[in-house]
C-alpha cells in the first residue's frame, strides 16, 4: 500500500503573538499538528489551543462562495460589482467616502495590498483595523518615546531577567507559550521573580512571587510613584541622555495617587534589581489614558537606562498574530508603510514613486471607532471589512451593528456568516489559515512565513487576491501579483527603499522563508546603546498626569484560557469547550450577597449601550465593585452573551483606542421561571430567553432559561430539536424537582433535555457521553454506578476534569504538579493548564483552619 504520509509542512499558530512554529503533517485521516522544536518562539511548545488546531479545520458552516445581496455569486460578479460601488462612490463624494477596516489577522501580503490600495490609489488614509483596539496605545507609545513603533527586546529576555513585571497582562492564558518559558526559567533559577500587576487575581497569578491589586486604572499613578523613587535613590543613570526627565519628574511628584495597594515590595524590587522586564498588555492599553499608562512604564526603563540589553527593556506583548506585521505595511489610518511618517513629505513622495501611484494619502484617516460614527452621519457610504467582527468585538456593538446595516454598501470578507457578514451587501468567502500562505511578525519583530497545506474550500481565495482583484477592476497598475511570494517580494523592495531613508524597518536583505528577526542589531535589540529614532537621537520621556475615574461597578473585560475570539475556530473543536462552555460574569461574594445573585444563577448586566445575561461565577478573584465578563460570545453561540454591547466608545485621545476593560454597569438577578440543560446529536438552535451553546464531540449541548415555561415540554423538545418522530420518554424527578425528557430513534439516544426551577445540577459530561449510544431505560444525569463525574475539563489535551484532579488531591495519590502528571496526565502535554492545577493544589492543600 501507497505510504500516504508525507513530510511535515513548516507553518506558524493563527492566534496569539507568541507566533508559535508548527507542524503540520497531512495523514490518511486528516492532519496532525505538533509544535516545531526548531522555532525561536516556541522550541517545540505549544498551548491548548494551538495543539488542537487540527479540531478546527472543519468545513462545516464555512462560506464556499461570493454572496452578492444574500445570493450565491461567482467572482467575477462579486469583485466587478465592489470595484463599480467603490469607484462611483469615491467620483461623487471624494476619495475619503469610502474605508476599510481590517484585522491583526490579515497576512502581512493582505495588508500590503490593502494599504497600498487605499493609501496609494484611492488617496485615502481611511484604513484602520482592530488593532485600533488591541495595540495603538503601544504603538502611539513608542513612537512619542522612542521616535518609532519598535520593541525594543526579545522572548529571550523573559529568561534572563531577575525581575518579570507583567502589568494588565493575563500571559499564562493569552500568551501561553511565552508564559511557560518565564515558568520553567523561574523553575531552573528560582531568584528570577515574577510580580503582577491586575486589579483581577488571574491564573498569571499562580507563579507570581507578589500579585498586585490595584485600583482598575491607576497604573500611571503607580509608574509614577516609582518614577519618583528611582530620582530619589539615585538610579536616574540616563538623566542627561534622554529628553524630558525633569518635566517627566515633575509630573509624577504632582500627581500621587493611592492605587489601592501597598506599593512599597514592588518599588523596592524594581528599584534593586537591574535585570527588569516590564511586559504589558490590555490592562494597560484598552483604557482612555492607555497611551499615558504606556509611556509611564517606557519613562521608568528610559530613566534607568534598562532597555535593549540583555533580560531588561519594556515589552508590548502583541495580541493577534499580526498585529506587529500590520504595523510594519503601515495598515493604521495614522501611519504609513515600513515605520516611514506619513507627516513626512519625502517619505510619502517616495512611497508614492516606488508604488508609481496617480495620489497618495497626506493626512491621518478615521480610526475605527470614528469609520463607524462617519457611516453613522453619512460620511463614509461604502466600508470593506476584513477578517473581524466589528459587531461583537468593537465597543457600542449593538450602535455599531446599526451603523453596518445603515452602511450605503457593506464588504465583508470573512470564512463564515458572522454578525458582520449578515449585514454586508456583498460577502466573500476567505481562504483561512492552513489554505493560505503569507508571512506573519511575532511580538519579538519575528516574521515566519505561514503556508498553505489544504486547497482553498469551494471557491474561498486569499484576502489579497480579492483586494488585487478589485483594484486592477478600478483601473489601477501594480496589483497584477502571480502569487503571495510575489507581494511580499514587493513589500521588501519597498523596505528597503524606506531603509535608505533612515526607517527602522528594512527586511530586503530577508529570505522569508525561515524565521528571522528584523532589524539589523548584533543581539537582536533596539535602544541599549541609547540611540533612538527621534530626530535629536534621543529617547523622550514623557509627563503624565494620572486620570482618575473607576465606575461605580466596574464592568473589565477580557479573555479565557481555550476560546479565540469570536469563537469562529476554537468553538469547532469539543476540547477546547469543555474548558469554559458557557459565558459568564465573575462577581465578589459580597457584591453576590448584596445584590441577590445565586451562584450558578443569571446576571442581568446594564447600562444605557445595552444588556447581556451572563451566568454568576461567585469568586473572591475579583474585587468588590468590579465584574469581570470574557468577550468571546456571539448572536451565533449566545445572543445575550456579547459583552461588546455594553462597552461606551471612550477612546484615549492620544491613539483613538477606546477603553474596552472600563464599563459602568448595573447588575441584577435574572428571573427565569425554569432553567434547563440540553444536548442533542444534530445542531439546534434554541428559542429562549437566555440560551448559550457549545460543540461537544458528539454533537451539541446547550445551557438555557426562560420566564415562562412551555406549556408543553414534549412539543417544546421536539421543536428544539427538530425530532418532530422520534420517541419521547419524560420522567418527572420531583425529589429533585427535575424534568427529564429523551428522544430517541430507533433505540439510540438523539437527544436529552433537563429542566428545573433552579440551575439545572446534573454531570454535563455524563449527558453528553450517552448521546448517539443505546438509549437507556432511564435518564439520569447522573454517572453510572462505580464512575464519577469528571467535572469541567481542566486539561485539554488528555480531557482530565476538575472533580477527577480534586479527587486524586484529596485522597492524596497527587500532592504536586508532577504527581498529577504521572497519576492522571494533568498538565503533561501542552501545559496551559498548569496554573489552574496549581491553583487547585494550592487550595485543596492548604492547611484547614481549626475551628
Ligand atoms: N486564550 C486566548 N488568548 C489570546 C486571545 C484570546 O482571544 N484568547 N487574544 C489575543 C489578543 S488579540 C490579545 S490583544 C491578547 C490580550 O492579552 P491580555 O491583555 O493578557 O488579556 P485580557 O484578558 O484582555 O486582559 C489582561 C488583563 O488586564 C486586566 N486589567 C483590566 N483592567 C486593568 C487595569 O486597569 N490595570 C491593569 N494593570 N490591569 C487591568 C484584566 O483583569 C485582565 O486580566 O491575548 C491574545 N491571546
Ligand atoms: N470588550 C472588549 N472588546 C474587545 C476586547 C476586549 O478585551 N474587551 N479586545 C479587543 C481586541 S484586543 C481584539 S484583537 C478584538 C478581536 O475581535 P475580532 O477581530 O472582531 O475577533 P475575531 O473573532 O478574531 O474575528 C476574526 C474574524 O475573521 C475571520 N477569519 C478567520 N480567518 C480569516 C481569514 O483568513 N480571512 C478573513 N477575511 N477572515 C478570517 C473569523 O472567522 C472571524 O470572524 O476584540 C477587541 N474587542
Ligand atoms: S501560545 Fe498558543 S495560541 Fe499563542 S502562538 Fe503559541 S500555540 Fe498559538
Ligand atoms: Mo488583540
Amino acid at each position: 500500500m501507497k505510504d500516504t504520509t508525507s513530510q511535515p509542512i513548516r507553518t506558524t499558530c493563527p492566534y496569539c503573538g507568541v507566533g508559535c512554529g508548527i507542524l503540520v503533517t497531512p495523514g490518511p485521516e486528516g492532519v496532525t499538528v505538533a509544535g516545531d522544536p526548531d522555532h525561536p518562539a516556541n522550541f517545540g511548545r505549544l498551548c491548548s489551543k494551538g495543539s488542537a488546531l487540527a479540531e478546527t479545520l472543519g468545513t462545516e458552516g464555512r462560506l464556499l462562495t461570493p454572496l452578492i445581496g444574500g445570493r450565491t455569486s461567482g467572482w467575477d460578479r462579486a469583485l466587478d460589482l465592489i470595484a463599480r460601488r467603490f469607484t462611483r462612490t469615491i467620483a461623487e463624494y471624494g476619495p475619503d467616502s469610502v474605508a476599510f477596516y481590517g484585522s491583526g489577522q490579515m497576512l502581512t501580503e493582505d495588508y500590503y495590498a490593502a494599504n497600498k490600495l487605499m493609501k496609494g490609489f484611492v488617496g485615502s488614509a481611511n484604513i484602520d483595523t482592530n488593532s485600533r483596539l488591541c495595540m495603538a496605545s503601544s504603538v502611539a507609545g513608542h513612537i512619542r518615546a522612542f521616535g518609532s513603533d519598535t520593541v525594543p527586546g526579545l522572548y529571550e529576555d523573559f529568561e534572563l531577567a531577575d525581575l518579570v513585571v507583567l502589568v494588565g497582562s493575563n500571559l499564562g492564558w493569552c500568551h501561553p507559550v511565552l508564559y511557560q518559558r518565564l515558568l520553567a526559567a523561574k523553575e531552573a533559577r528560582p531568584a528570577l521573580r515574577v510580580v503582577v500587576i491586575d486589579p483581577r487575581r488571574t491564573a498569571t497569578c499562580d507563579i507570581a512571587d507578589l500579585h498586585l491589586p490595584i485600583t482598575p486604572g491607576s497604573d500611571a499613578a503607580l509608574w509614577n510613584a516609582l518614577l519618583v523613587e528611582i530620582d530619589a535613590r539615585g538610579l536616574g543613570q540616563w538623566r542627561n541622555r534622554v529628553a524630558g526627565y525633569d518635566e517627566a519628574l515633575a509630573a509624577a511628584r504632582a500627581g500621587s495617587r493611592d492605587c489601592g495597594t501597598d506599593l512599597t515590595a514592588f518599588i523596592e524590587m524594581w528599584c534593586s534589581t537591574e535585570r527588569v522586564v516590564t511586559a504589558y498588555s490590555q490592562g494597560i492599553n484598552q483604557s482612555d489614558s492607555g497611551t499615558d499608562k504606556v509611556n509611564a512604564i517606557l519613562n521608568c526603563h528610559l530613566a534607568t537606562g534598562r532597555i535593549g540589553r540583555p533580560g531588561m527593556g519594556p515589552f508590548s506583548v502583541t495580541g493577534q498574530p499580526n498585529a506587529m506585521g500590520g504595523r510594519e505595511v503601515g495598515g493604521l489610518a495614522n501611519t504609513l508603510t515600513c515605520h516611514l511618517s506619513l507627516d513626512d513629505p519625502a517619505h510619502r513622495s517616495a512611497v508614492q514613486s516606488f508604488w508609481n501611484s496617480p495620489r497618495i494619502a497626506s493626512r491621518p484617516g478615521l480610526k475605527a471607532v470614528e469609520i463607524f460614527e462617519a457611516i453613522e452621519d453619512g460620511r463614509i457610504k461604502a466600508l470593506w471589512v476584513m477578517g473581524t467582527n466589528p459587531t461583537i468585538s468593537m465597543p457600542e456593538a449593538d450602535r455599531v451593528a446599526r451603523a453596518l446595516e445603515s452602511c450605503d454598501f457593506l464588504v465583508a470578507s470573512d470564512m463564515v456568516s458572522t454578525g458582520t457578514t449578515r449585514r454586508a451587501d456583498v460577502v466573500l468567502p476567505a481562504a483561512p489559515w492552513g489554505e493560505r500562505s503569507g508571512h506573519v511578525t511575532n511580538s519579538e519583530r519575528r516574521i515566519s512565513p505561514q503556508r498553505a497545506f489544504l486547497p482553498p474550500l469551494g471557491l474561498a481565495r486569499a484576502d489579497w487576491q480579492a483586494i488585487a482583484g478589485v483594484a486592477q477592476r478600478m483601473g489601477f497598475a501594480g496589483f497584477d501579483w502571480a502569487d503571495a511570494d510575489a507581494v511580499f517580494a514587493e513589500f521588501k523592495a519597498l523596505s528597503g527603499v524606506a531603509g535608505t531613508l533612515g526607517a527602522d524597518f528594512d527586511i530586503s536583505g530577508l529570505s522569508g522563508d525561515v524565521p528571522a528577526l528584523w532589524g539589523n542589531r548584533p543581539d537582536g535589540r533596539f535602544f541599549g546603546d541609547g540611540l533612538f529614532h527621534t530626530q535629536d537621537g534621543r529617547g523622550r520621556m514623557i509627563a503624565v498626569t494620572p486620570r482618575a475615574a473607576t465606575p461605580q461597578m466596574r464592568l473589565n473585560t477580557g479573555r479565557i484560557r481555550d476560546q479565540w475570539h469570536s469563537m469562529t475556530r476554537t468553538g469547532r473543536a469539543p476540547r477546547l469547550n469543555a474548558h469554559i462552555a458557557e459565558p459568564f460574569v465573575e462577581v465578589h461574594p459580597k457584591d453576590a450577597a448584596r445584590l441577590g445573585l445565586a451562584p450558578a444563577g443569571l446576571a442581568a448586566v446594564e447600562n444605557r449601550h445595552g444588556r447581556a445575561i451572563l451566568r454568576v461565577l461567585v469568586t473572591d478573584r475579583t474585587a468588590p465593585g468590579q465584574v469581570f465578563a470574557p468577550i468571546h460570545w456571539t448572536e451565533a453561540n449566545a445572543p445575550s452573551g456579547r459583552v461588546g454591547a455594553l462597552v461606551p466608545g471612550a477612546p484615549d485621545p492620544v491613539s483613538g483606542q477606546p477603553a474596552l476593560k472600563e464599563a459602568s454597569v448595573t447588575l441584577s438577578p435574572f428571573r427565569a421561571a425554569w432553567f434547563g440543560f440540553a444536548a442533542s446529536a444534530r445542531p439546534f438552535t434554541p428559542a429562549c430567553d437566555y440560551w448559550a451553546t457549545a460543540r461537544f464531540a458528539g454533537g451539541l449541548r446547550a445551557e438555557l432559561a426562560g420566564t415562562a415555561p412551555p406549556s408543553d415540554w414534549e412539543d417544546y423538545a421536539r421543536t428544539l430539536f427538530g425530532l418532530p418522530g422520534a420517541e419521547a420518554a419524560v420522567l418527572t424527578d420531583r425529589a429533585r424537582g427535575l424534568m427529564r425528557l429523551s428522544l430517541s430513534e430507533g433505540g439510540i439516544l438523539m437527544a436529552a433535555l433537563f429542566c428545573a426551577a433552579q440551575p439545572v445540577a446534573l454531570s454535563r459530561k455524563t449527558v453528553c457521553d450517552m448521546i448517539g449510544q443505546p438509549a437507556p431505560a432511564i435518564l439520569t444525569g447522573q454517572p453510572p454506578v462505580g464512575r464519577a463525574d469528571p467535572g469541567p475539563t481542566v486539561c485539554a489535551c488528555l480531557g482530565v476534569g476538575r472533580n477527577t484532579i480534586r479527587d486524586a488531591i484529596r485522597d492524596g495519590r497527587c500532592g504536586d504538579l508532577g504527581s498529577l502528571g504521572r497519576e492522571l496526565g494533568a498538565g503533561s502535554s501542552c501545559g496551559s493548564c498548569k496554573p489552574e492545577l496549581r491553583a487547585l493544589l494550592a487550595t485543596m492543600l492548604e492547611p484547614v483552619p481549626s475551628a
